[in-house]
């Protein structure tokens, strides 16, 4: 069993090296502190058995409760206590156990053992919403947090991480102002988990640094359909450095194995009431069922003699290196493959601080990065009361843990020893300093000469706030384009204030593109100028005006794997199509769900039986990626007169989802109004239309029928 790293049996050896740093360490370090009742009695925190749980102990069978009960008293008091302050953003989020493998190209560029040739380090990953309460939505227009604990054998690395590689601010500075604005606003606490009010665009409109970020969460990527076909980003320029000390620019990005994929807006607002926890549930169901997520960390590398040779400041954290200036090289693999056996033991109480690096990384200028060093752990302290919290399991690294600080609430560690300062004499001179080396060295900071006058100012290199949201807009498909007027026009609708719908329209959006100004004041019955009203520095001059790998549909898989599809059957349904079906699906590596008028077993056409997974209310369209529909005449006939079973195919043809039917299901095609083609199928078989469902899902989406879509009354 691995030892806690907090134990205080001090050796004579110059290095801790008898530690397990395996891909299970984590595992191990934690089992000490899981606790199962099976088999035991149950006893008050003091250990006293307890022989009554249903009734307090009072003063006659009706009369008061009496002081005395401590079982009363110490269950309503830990039960009283129960909660700790959520985190004040990303208080949402869901979590999962993993590993993360180094490719061999990966020690070239970095020292860390975590870079090492085919090291295996477990991970923890927690992904979060920004702007919603613990208990708000999964599926809301917001960034996604990605924060990544690496349980490294030289401490831990925590990779704090969005989804997408931008901030709406340049200066942490802002931090709160931008965050008192996005949030509920403070007289009424509304909206939840929303940025369509008026103090989050009165801001950002006054904000013109915050245009590209906006953008991003104005398009369809706000709204990951899964977290494992989500991108993830570490935002700011960091440093990478070597055996031999050399220091190179880095930008971090986590590449999705299955691709990028989204929902669209009408969608994700209904999951709100359908499945708010439709992101978290999805993962946790994955992984039970061997499902794993997958991303590739790579990273864009940049030479420090290359560092001023962008259009860009890599410091400014509202920029993004072009993927086509320089490539992502990836540098391991990690692989999300275990549920949490508790929520608040270890998804709430986990600490990510982007201070906690190790020999091999390092920060650099970013002012933003710089302010969050600071803000983490101060966070931290209110939330997890005290500094002691690194002391929590989840948060405990795998290596040992030897240092003079003590005491505070809750401390667990016992230190021995008489000696809690460094240098002494009493305990041998331990704990001791490690120099810096090539491996297992003492972290030591890139040698930056900085030679500067001190000065509250922006640099002017960071003035450009417009050439990247052009870049992003430039490079969306049109589908992409239409959903984000479709956005700002929605957001904007919510904003009570009509100088403020003016200003984005007037004095934002058209510094991005004119069109699309056009386009969402003419929704908004306000015009637009025809010429860019920004001055020149803030427009700046990006030179490079379009780039694929900004679109989403630049990593759509091609294949159905972890799909979802609904197989809607009634009694009288042909079972043995919906095995066909299944198998076939699960062929893919996607996931076939029989779904139901009512849960109760379906007498199929050949009179078997058959199970339903669930009720056409309890997985509704909105849930799945592709809709199939087996034949069986009387299962059809129940589907076409049942409101839920058209509507299942309304929704789904106007979210641009993959129908197929087989046969005579063609009928429920036309009970439900819905056209025929463009990805609506027909056969007489289930091998008559498989090969084109394919094809079709594994571009996640019909988008050819984007523009016709709201036609549907659905
Ligand atoms: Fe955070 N951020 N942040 N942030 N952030 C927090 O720390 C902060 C920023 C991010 O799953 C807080 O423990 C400042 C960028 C994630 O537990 C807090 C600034 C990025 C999470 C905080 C930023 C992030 C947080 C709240 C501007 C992407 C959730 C609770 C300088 C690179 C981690 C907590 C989790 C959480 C401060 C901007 C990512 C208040 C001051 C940029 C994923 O400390």
């Amino acid at each position: 069993m691995a030892r806690n790293p907090y134990s205080t049996s001090n050796t004579d050896e110059a290095h801790d090296t008898d530690f397990n740093t395996s891909e299970r360490s984590k595992d191990e370090n934690l089992t000490r502190y899981r606790s199962d009742a099976e088999g035991h009695d149950l006893r008050t925190n003091h250990g006293a058995r307890i022989a009554d749980n249903h009734n307090s102990l009072k003063a006659g069978e009706r009369g008061p409760t009496l002081m005395e009960d401590f079982v009363f008293r110490e269950k309503l008091n830990h039960f009283d206590n129960e909660r700790i302050p959520e985190r004040i953003v990303h208080a949402r989020g869901a979590a999962a156990h993993g590993v993360f493998e180094a490719y061999p190209e990966a020690e070239k560029y970095s020292k860390a053992a975590v870079f090492r040739n085919g090291k295996q380090t477990p991970t923890f990953v927690r992904f979060s919403t920004v702007q919603g309460a613990r208990g708000s939505n999964d599926t809301v227009r917001d960034v996604r947090g990605f924060a990544t604990k690496f349980y490294t054998e030289e401490g831990n690395w925590d990779l704090v991480g969005n989804d997408m590689p931008v901030f709406f601010i340049q200066d942490a500075i802002k931090f709160p102002d931008f965050v008192h604005a996005v949030k509920p606003e403070p007289h009424n606490e509304i909206p939840q988990g929303q940025s369509a009010h008026d103090t989050f665009w009165d801001f950002v409109s006054l904000m013109p640094e915050s245009a590209h970020m906006v953008l991003w969460t104005m398009s369809d990527r706000a709204f990951p359909r899964s977290y494992r076909s989500m991108e993830g980003f570490g935002v700011h320029t960091f440093r990478l450095v070597d055996r031999q000390g050399k220091s190179r620019f880095v930008k971090f990005h986590w590449k999705p194995l299955a691709g990028t994929w989204s929902l669209i807006w009408d969608e994700a607002q209904l999951l709100w009431g359908r499945d708010p926890d439709f992101n978290r549930r999805e993962m946790w169901n994955d992984i039970e069922n061997g499902d794993y997520l997958e991303w590739e960390l790579g990273a864009q590398i940049v030479e420090e003699e290359d560092e001023h040779k962008f259009d860009f400041d890599i410091l400014d954290p509202t920029k993004i290196i072009p993927e086509e200036q320089v490539p992502v090289t990836p540098l391991g693999k990690m692989t999300l493959n275990r549920n949490p056996d508790n929520y608040f033991a270890e998804t709430e109480q986990v600490a990510y601080n982007p201070a906690h690096i190790v020999p091999g990384i390092d920060f650099t200028n970013d002012p933003l990065l710089q302010g969050r060093l600071f803000s983490y752990l101060d966070t931290q302290m209110l939330r997890l009361g005290g500094p002691n919290f690194q002391e929590i399991p989840i948060n405990q690294p795998v290596t040992p843990v030897h240092n003079n600080q003590r005491d505070s609430m809750h401390r667990q560690t016992i230190n021995k020893g008489q000696a809690a300062y460094e240098p002494n004499s009493i305990d041998g001179g331990w704990p001791r300093e490690t120099p810096a080396a090539p491996e297992n060295g003492g972290f030591e900071t890139v040698n930056e000469r900085v030679d500067a006058h001190k000065i509250r100012a922006r640099s002017n290199s960071f003035a450009d706030h417009y050439s990247q949201a052009t870049l992003f807009w430039n490079s969306q498909t049109e589908v992409e384009k239409e959903h984000i007027i479709a956005a700002y026009t929605f957001e904007l609708s919510k904003v009570e204030r009509p100088w403020i719908r003016e200003r984005v329209i007037q004095q934002i959006l058209p510094n991005i593109d004119l069109e699309l100004a056009r386009r969402v004041g003419e929704n908004h019955g306000i015009e637009a100028p025809t010429e860019k009203p920004a001055p020149a520095e803030e427009l700046g001059q990006g030179a490079q005006t379009e780039s694929p790998a900004l679109s989403l549909m630049a990593r759509l898989p091609g294949n159905i794997r972890y799909r979802k599809v609904a197989i809607l059957a009634a009694n009288g349904v042909d079972g043995e199509q919906v095995e066909s079906i299944r198998s076939k699906l699960s062929a893919e590596g996607a996931r076939g769900f029989v779904i139901a008028p009512s849960m109760a077993p379906l007498k199929t056409k050949g009179g078997g039986s058959l199970a339903p997974d669930a009720m056409l209310n309890g997985l509704p369209s909105v849930t799945m990626d592709a809709v199939i529909v087996p034949g069986g005449s009387d299962s059809v006939e129940a589907l076409k007169s049942s409101g839920l079973g058209q509507y299942y195919l309304q929704e789904a043809w106007k979210h641009l989802k993959v129908i197929a039917t087989v046969g005579e299901a063609k009928d429920l095609i036309e009970a439900a109004n819905v056209e025929m083609g463009d990805g609506v199928l027909n056969a007489d078989s289930v091998d008559g239309f498989f090969g084109d469902f394919v094809s079709s899902l594994g571009q996640h989406r019909v988008w050819s029928r984007d523009a016709k879509a709201n036609s549907m009354p659905a």
